[in-house]
């Protein structure tokens, strides 16, 4: 297999679970080193132990290095621990994948403002934050790089369950788009991934309600959900030199849900 990003140095924000593991791993296969952001639900610490120490086995198992931190992208603070973490073990960043994100799913008319917030705050501040970390250390490194976050096919199309989640999405896109410029003279390409319904933990009550999962896979056209490698893979290529061109784009990972009007 051709390594796409051999020897590169990856931090992967979400990294424990869903697209971000697969990103992680993907990564690693590609010939990285990665660092690892996650953050434990204080209700179930035992759980998010054995699923990190599980994914650092997995990179190690590839032949490629892996160190793990903890730490909420809400707070501003863990987007400069991380970056300090990671070029104190490995001397600098090559690529980011910013991808930590929620969704948890509620209507609009009784949404609470608690969850609004929180919301806000990981998935666009916190993309923020890393973004901003990541980048100065790459424009002090002086060599460029790639940076690529984790949108949503809902950065284009709405959710009635999702009206807090949405304009997130929406502003993470945004932020890779503006941010395409602003890094440019430091040759930092920042691009985004749009999925569409990939098969995660994050839906897997939504998919369990009865029709959803069928609903979905007659919507696409491909006809399938998406898994977290098919978006991984995109990922890969965003941040490797294959792309060296391309900067402020959104790649949309759906199947083709999102052109299937009729
Ligand atoms: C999406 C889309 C998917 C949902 C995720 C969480 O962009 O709405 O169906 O699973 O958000």
């Amino acid at each position: 297999m051709t390594k796409l990003l051999e020897d590169r140095i990856v931090v992967v924000t979400g990294g424990s679970r869903g697209i971000g593991r697969a990103i992680a791993l993907a990564c690693a296969r590609h010939g990285a080193d990665i660092v690892v952001n996650y953050w434990t639900n204080p209700l179930l610490p035992a759980q998010a132990d054995h699923e990190i120490d599980a994914l650092v086995d997995a990179i190690r198992a590839t032949g490629r290095d892996a160190l793990a931190v903890p730490g909420d992208v809400a707070q501003p603070d863990t987007a400069s621990a991380l970056v300090a973490a990671a070029v104190e073990r490995f001397g600098r960043i090559d690529v980011l994948a910013s991808n930590a994100g929620i969704c948890p799913f509620h209507g609009f008319l009784d949404l609470p403002p608690e969850l609004l917030q929180r919301t806000m705050e990981v998935n666009l501040h916190g993309a923020f934050y890393m973004t901003q970390a990541v980048a100065r250390q790459m424009a002090a490194q002086g060599h460029g790089g790639a940076i690529v976050a984790t949108s949503s096919i809902s950065a284009l199309v709405g959710g009635g369950m999702q009206t807090h989640y949405t304009p997130t999405k929406a502003g993470v896109h945004a932020l890779m788009q503006s941010c395409a410029v602003a890094l440019a003279p430091h040759r930092i390409r920042c691009n985004s991934v749009l999925p569409g319904t990939i098969r995660t933990e994050i839906n897997d009550d939504d998919l369990a309600a009865p029709g959803k999962t069928e609903y979905f896979e007659r919507r696409i056209p491909l006809g399938r959900l998406g898994e977290p490698d098919d978006v991984a893979d995109c990922v890969v290529f965003l941040a490797s030199d294959m792309a060296r061109y391309v900067n402020g784009a959104a790649l949309l990972v759906d199947g083709g849900m999102y052109v299937n009007l009729q």
